[in-house]
């Protein structure tokens, strides 16, 4: 296991960007004009999939459209210099072709005090939800529609550009389709990187400010290492979640399996640098139907106390994956724990800080690192999963930063951190059932 205390002190370059992310729907509330907001009302959407599912729609989430200010001023006490955050297009786009002023305004509001609190802002333009008129025509999955998120981004990028120091245009547009094979998903995997594309040479006529697009870098490992089917099926997910992406980006290739390659020149070389959303890593068992890590609660393993599908801790899934991504420069766009003892987000947080140095050490350029997240936010079908550096209240969201968010504003200050800062920051913590905010 882990010896957390006797890490050794580290130091991160001096202009390395600390921050943490959120993402619109997560945290503003009231998203009503959206797909996800439409799917939260319908009356099968509470029943879950298992018995210990705790389902809820995401009505005021965590009241952030309200309390941008507040949040904000949270941000900058916290020392954190850099904000991930997305804005929704179903706000800007509530009907096909009618912009709301009032929305843009609003956006504007939040950039603009961020920038004066010197919070560098990175954007992504599609975090999962968009408009209900646009999924109803059929959303990503017809090729086609990508002409509505390009009219969308040709309105938005120019007015919000001044204020944007990163983008990505979709987050973990690697997810969509998920590890499958054959021509339907591979159709959508194009049709994502050709979105992924058009919005990075759109925002490239507008904006300085470097480009991607959050890959969700699932750290694929054999349940039995010694199995070739079990590797072979590790080496296949592997291959259609993550390398096919890092190929067809670097190269214009896309290769997949079951249908014919393409190459496409405005994918290549559409990106300014790796946007790594890190969480864990999964077990890959051939002889089991889906690709799922949460099936495997191996005691021997690290696991956060939380049930839910991120829940083994393999920091060194993030060395040997960035490794893979050294030829541009990188930013940590996600990376966190949802669970209740905040003692175990310390050791989370000082584990995979101290496993990106070593990173660095080895050659990867590290820019940044955006915890997910700043709130305890809607975690898309609940509200139990807690990710949050800060708590937030579900009847008043009065805000209360949490020990771990000490911990990381000291990070931040030296930054850096040692063993011993994390033993000083754990000494004196309730244990881990008082410990619920
Ligand atoms: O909350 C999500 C986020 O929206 C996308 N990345 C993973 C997070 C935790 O599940």
């Amino acid at each position: 296991m882990y010896d957390v205390f006797s890490l050794p002190a580290i130091r991160f370059p001096d202009d390395f960007l600390w921050g943490s992310a959120t993402a619109g729907h997560q945290i503003e509330g009231d998203n009503i004009h959206s797909q996800a907001w439409h799917r939260e009302q319908q009356p099968d959407f509470l029943r879950g999939d298992s018995e210990d599912e705790v389902r809820a729609p995401s009505g005021r989430a965590c009241d952030h459209s309200r309390r941008y200010r507040e949040d904000v001023a949270l941000i900058a006490a916290l020392g954190h210099r850099g904000y991930r955050m997305s804005i929704e297009w179903s706000r800007i786009e509530p009907r096909q072709g009618q912009w709301d002023d009032e929305a843009l305004a609003h956006y504007l509001d939040l950039l603009e005090r961020l920038a004066a609190n010197d919070i560098r802002v990175f954007v992504t333009l599609h975090h999962f939800t968009h408009p209900l008129w646009f999924e109803q025509l059929g959303g990503f999955g017809k090729a086609d529609n990508r002409r509505f998120f390009e009219r969308y981004l040709a309105y938005l990028v120019p007015r919000i550009s001044s204020l944007v120091s990163g983008w990505n245009v979709i987050n973990e547009f690697n997810q969509w389709g998920g590890p499958m094979a054959g021509p339907a998903i591979a159709s959508l995997k194009f049709t994502m990187l050709r979105v992924h594309a058009l919005g990075y040479h759109l925002i490239k006529s507008h904006s300085t400010a470097p480009v991607s697009s959050a890959h969700a870098f699932v750290h694929w490992f054999p349940r039995r290492f010694h199995d070739c089917l079990d590797r072979r099926m590790t080496a296949y997910a592997d291959f259609v979640t993550n390398e096919f992406f890092f190929h067809a980006l670097r190269t214009g290739e896309l290769v997949y399996p079951g249908v014919d390659a393409e190459y496409d020149p405005e994918v290549k070389g559409a990106l300014d640098c790796w946007a790594v959303n890190y969480y864990t890593r999964h077990m890959v068992d051939a002889r089991l139907a889906g690709l799922d890590g949460r099936r495997f609660r191996h005691k021997e393993l690290r696991m956060i106390p939380m049930r839910f599908y991120l829940e083994e801790m393999y920091p060194e899934g993030l060395i040997a994956n960035l490794e893979r991504l050294a030829d541009r420069p990188v930013y940590i766009t996600e990376n966190g724990c949802c669970c209740d003892d905040d003692r175990f987000r310390i050791v989370y947080l000082a584990l995979h800080l101290s496993a990106l140095r070593e990173a660095m050490e080895r050659g990867v350029d590290v820019r940044g690192y955006f915890h997910w997240s700043l709130l305890d936010n809607y975690e898309w079908t609940s509200f139990v999963p807690r990710f949050g550096l800060v708590a937030v209240d579900p009847q008043t969201f009065e805000r209360t930063p949490k020990p771990s968010a000490l911990f990381y504003r000291e990070v931040i200050r030296e930054n850096g951190f040692s063993g011993a800062l994390v033993r000083r920051h754990l000494d004196g913590l309730p244990s881990l059932a008082e410990n619920r905010p």
